[in-house]
């Protein structure tokens, strides 16, 4: 659940971090009115619900009645509160408090709830403040189960602190792991004979799925969407021209590999589903390596990797 005053930046968040929006697309945000609800695929191995509850006063004491609170309060797995640190907000800790209280009675599962003071890309941010209110007469008990972060949608940062945020609860999620632990046996079978390495990326959040050097940190991928499909039209228009020319059949052309080449490597990227993409690094040049590559992603191994992927049974 993300929840938090109307302006704080939770729409912001989820659209940049899941969807790959950049900022610049969510700039322009209309408040959410009431409660939204959004299905994201968290590195293509967890499948997440983002309530967005609309921050207006109106809706707040909406969610916070007797009638509601249960409802809106109960079956969360992880509890994130955003924050305007610009904006003078008069009900702000009620808000909060309210909102700790009901969590931990509805929710007993949530062992911690997670803070994010939200635009400390602003001058005017003023998050040590609105830090010393938030913690302000917590007992010691809530305050061990409350964890505060300074962040930016604008700067990235907000997006850095959810990824770690719901990494650490695919650690804790078996089903995640198990899914996990099917993709990289099949990702090594894949690598067997062809002495190469192969990654798994997300499509839509850019972000590493499994590998076959196990996981490994990059820096986000600016939050673009890992796309290749952008080339499809103008390739296409060629491809059309140099058939007509040859006066052969034109068969349906689908852009699903793109090669790149280093002076020791090849690169190979290849589109798996519609969610995720297959990069595959070679560790020499031979033409032999080339082959084993492009047999591996013909063979059984791959499609079972795509049925796999493509089944989305969470
Ligand atoms: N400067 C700055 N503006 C932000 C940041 N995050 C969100 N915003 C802006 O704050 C406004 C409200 O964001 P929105 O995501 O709609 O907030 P929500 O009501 O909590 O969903 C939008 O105009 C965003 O562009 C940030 O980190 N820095
Ligand atoms: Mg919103």
């Amino acid at each position: 659940m993300l929840f938090g005053p109307g302006g704080a930046g939770k729409t912001s968040l989820m659209r940049t971090t899941c969807l790959g929006y950049n900022f610049m697309k969510v700039l322009n945000l209309k408040p959410t009115k009431g409660v939204s609800r959004e299905n994201f695929i968290f590195r293509g191995i967890m499948e997440l619900s983002i309530w967005d509850l609309g921050g207006q006063q109106l809706y707040m004491d909406r969610y916070f009645s007797e009638k509601q609170r249960e409802l809106v309060f109960s079956e969360v797995m992880t509890a994130v509160f955003m924050v305007d640190s610009v904006a003078d907000e008069p009900r702000l800790k009620e808000i909060f408090d309210n909102f700790l209280n009901y969590i931990f009675e509805f929710s007993p599962q949530v062992e911690k709830a997670y803070v994010l003071l939200n635009k400390i890309d602003l001058q005017e941010s003023k998050e040590d403040e609105i830090y010393e209110l938030l913690i302000k007469d917590l007992t010691d008990d809530l305050k061990s189960k409350v964890a505060f972060t300074p962040v930016s949608v604008k700067e990235g940062s907000a997006q850095h602190r959810l990824i770690e945020i719901l990494d650490y609860k695919i650690q804790q999620n078996t089903l995640a792991l198990q899914r996990l632990g099917k993709i990289r046996h099949m990702l090594d079978q894949m690598k067997v004979t062809t002495l190469s390495e192969y990654f798994l990326f997300n499509q839509p959040d850019g972000l590493l799925i499994a590998s076959t050097l196990g996981k490994f940190e990059h820096k986000p991928l600016q939050f673009l969407r890992f796309e290749i499909g952008s080339l499809d039209s103008n390739i296409y228009q060629i491809y059309t021209k140099i058939i007509n020319l040859s006066n052969s059949a034109i068969s349906p052309l689908e852009l699903s590999t793109v090669i790149y080449e280093s002076d020791n490597n090849y690169i190979f990227v290849r589109e798996v589903s519609n969610g995720s993409v297959l990069m595959i690094f070679t560790k020499s040049k031979s033409e032999e390596t080339f082959n084993t590559i492009i047999n591996s992603i013909n063979s059984e191994h791959f499609k079972n990797l795509k049925n796999f992927l493509n089944k989305n049974d969470f």
